[in-house]
């Protein structure tokens, strides 16, 4: 028996983390087992990974090394903790996966689309998600949410947050183009919306896949 495979996506503050958390409860309510995870992340390389990615180092990475950790942290967590998940009949829920690296390095830093799914597939070896939730919403919101939780939690943007509103809003555009493309595997939910209408809307969506 094999498990299902449910990821995440959208810009920054569209609440994956936090519709990741409600949907893990509502599928552990109704029987099935769950693992959450998150991308870069979900191994211990791939939270190093992680940490230099976001960091603002003196000699940040060029973009063709940026696509390389996010796939090798990518790679990690496919074949040490999500694959094996999967075999299981394990649900794993993961927050960003393969279209972030297609919507952020890929529309929003220009590197070619069909090269980075050639780099993804090696990195994945295939595994594609069976529903991806695509949490919409526009960049002024997206901005406001971020600068609240800065000024809640005392802490700054990252390297990423910081990309001018030109590379947000083309990376927006990306993720909604990739849906519009693949509507079979992607449910695109306004997340601008009230927390619970936004929750109800992905509930929906997963019940079809129980
Ligand atoms: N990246 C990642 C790449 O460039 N390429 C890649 O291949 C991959 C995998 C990851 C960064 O790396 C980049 C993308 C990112 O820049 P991250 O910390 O994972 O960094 O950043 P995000 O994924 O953007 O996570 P965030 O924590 O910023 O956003 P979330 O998880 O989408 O949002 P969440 O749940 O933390 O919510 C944000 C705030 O909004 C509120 C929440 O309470 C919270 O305060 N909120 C709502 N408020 C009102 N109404 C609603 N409906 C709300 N939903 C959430």
């Amino acid at each position: 028996m094999t498990g299902k495979f449910i990821t995440f996506e959208g810009p920054e503050g569209g609440g994956k983390s936090t519709h990741i958390k409600l949907l893990a409860d509502f599928l552990r309510s109704k029987g099935k087992e769950v693992l959450v995870t998150r991308e870069p992340g979900g191994t211990r390389l791939a939270e190093l990974i992680r940490s230099l990615v976001r960091e603002e180092l003196e000699d940040p990475p060029v973009t063709q090394s940026e696509v390389l950790l996010f796939l090798a942290a990518r790679a990690q967590v496919v074949s040490n903790v999500i694959r094996p998940a999967l075999e299981k009949g394990v649900w794993v829920l993961c927050d960003r996966f393969s279209d972030s690296t297609f919507a952020y390095q890929g529309y929003g830093r220009g590197v070619e689309v069909d090269l980075l799914r050639r780099l993804n597939d090696f990195a994945t070896q295939g595994l594609v998600p069976d529903m991806t939730v695509l949490l919409d919403v526009p960049p002024e919101v997206s901005r406001s949410r971020l600068l609240a939780r800065q000024a809640d939690t005392n802490s700054t943007a990252d390297r990423i947050e910081q990309a001018g509103e030109d590379f947000h809003r083309r990376l927006r555009e990306g993720f909604l183009a990739m849906a519009k493309d693949e509507p079979q595997r992607f449910t695109v939910v306004d997340s601008s919306k009230e927390l619970e209408d936004v929750s109800k809307n992905i509930e929906e969506a997963v019940l079809k896949l129980l």
